[in-house]
């Protein structure tokens, strides 16, 4: 078995110039993995802290004080790898030795162990069949957090490309469509200086009702029908517009302000208007019983909780009492070390809720995330469409079609 030899931490960027942490770990002296974390820029409440102090230099000097604990240790073994981390930082959301750490370590440490043992790390995380490709979502035009004044307030427009046969051609259809969406935003809007939000998605100065009409005349355009060959997808992101003191979702940038009622019942009607496959936070982190509701109502939509879940299993658990959520957002960075992300998963089957594996707004070109998303079981990876990071994820996905084992697509109809 895979014994580590070595560990090395150290600050590098992320696609939005912030310092974030790097770790290679090498097994049996010469297979090296190496991860390196994301980051959120709409953060849920209760998601581990990324570094101590929010002080990447803290971070990377707690891992520093403490990587002589982790040399032989088994690298493949998720569980050992997380007591380590655990006898290191007793806190819940490790801020002692901060998120990014444990996302990095817990991540390297396993692409060295697939390395040592020959085998993608896919096959490393789920040993047996079956396994499935994800459906690609992609931002297509956003603005929330990832972009400036003047865009959508919802964070994400998302292409889902529901009637592809292969992950090939899932991707070519989200290109597409990304591509047409510019063409339409242009007939719009002569001046559009095709502007991109963090994720690569477009950001005009339109409103939230323009930026969906956009999107579904872009999917007509290209020839698909919405909801059997294209759907798509929001993320309201909707805690980053919820005025807690006023009870109002705020809807700034168009001058609209919704309370609890108004916003299920906004939400319900975009479900209907756009034949939306998926809707990622409709109502804020806290609400579980309006997201119910909105489960309820809505049976053929992945109603999905992101900064609702944070990735977390008794997350998991409270939302499953409400009757909340037939989509659930994993984030490893969210919950600290892949470990902890493995038994959310687990913790989503066998309560029927689908995983969708997801990207953060800042990234880099670690593609594991493909790889987590197999292994997972999950239906949908959220990657963006465009830019070198999200690419990366991609083209790692374009790779995974090398291995037999993969079997088609995911069945996005059952859990
Ligand atoms: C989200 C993510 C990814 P961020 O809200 O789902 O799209 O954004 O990483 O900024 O939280
Ligand atoms: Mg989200």
């Amino acid at each position: 078995m895979p014994s580590i030899t070595r560990v090395r931490g150290r600050i590098v960027f992320n696609s939005r110039g912030s310092k974030t942490i790097e770790i290679d770990v090498v097994t049996d002296g010469k297979f090296m993995g190496r991860a390196c974390a994301p980051s959120g820029a709409s953060v849920g409440k209760f998601e581990a802290q990324s570094f101590p102090e929010n002080k990447a230099e803290k971070a990377l000097a707690a891992f520093n004080a403490n990587s002589k604990k982790l040399v032989g240790l088994q690298a493949e073994n998720l569980q050992t790898v997380f007591d380590a981390l655990r006898s290191i930082d007793k806190t819940d959301n490790y801020a002692t030795i901060g998120g990014s750490v444990a996302y990095a370590l817990s991540i390297a440490a396993v692409d060295s162990a697939a390395k040592a043992l020959n085998i993608p790390l896919f096959k490393l995380l789920k040993p047996n069949k079956p396994y499935r490709f994800p459906f690609p979502i992609g931002n297509i035009l956003g603005g929330g957090a990832h972009a400036g004044p003047g865009t959508p307030d919802i964070q994400e427009i998302l292409a889902c490309p529901v009637g592809a046969k292969s992950i090939v051609e899932a991707l070519e259809m989200n290109f597409k469509l990304h591509a047409e969406t510019r063409k339409v935003i242009e007939s719009i809007d002569r001046r559009f200086t095709y502007g991109r939000g963090d994720e690569g998605a477009w950001a005009p100065n339109v409103n939230n009702d323009q930026a969906l009409e956009i999107v579904e005349n872009a999917v007509r355009n290209c020839g698909y029908n919405l909801g059997k060959d294209m759907s798509i997808g929001i993320d309201f992101a909707s805690s980053s517009f919820w005025d807690e003191k006023n009870s109002v979702y705020d809807y700034s940038r168009q001058g609209v302000k919704r309370d609890t009622v108004e916003q299920i019942e906004f939400a319900s009607r975009l479900v209907r208007e756009y034949k939306l496959v998926y809707a990622e936070d409709p109502v804020h982190e806290g609400d579980f019983e309006s997201m119910a509701v909105l489960t309820k109502k809505n049976p053929k939509t992945l109603m999905t909780g992101d900064d609702m879940l944070v990735t977390n299993a008794s997350k998991v658990k409270e939302a499953v009492k409400y009757g909340a959520c037939s989509g659930a957002i994993l984030k490893v960075n969210q919950a600290g070390s892949l470990y902890d992300a493995m038994k959310f998963a687990e913790e989503c089957r066998k309560n029927g809720i689908r995983i969708i594996t997801s990207h953060r707004s800042g990234e880099s070109v670690d593609s594991h995330i493909s790889h987590i998303a197999v292994a997972t079981g999950s239906k949908m990876i959220k990657t963006g469409v465009l830019g070198g990071e999200r690419i990366a994820k991609l083209n790692e996905l374009v790779r995974l079609t090398e291995y037999d084992l993969i079997e088609g697509m995911a069945e996005l109809s059952s859990a």
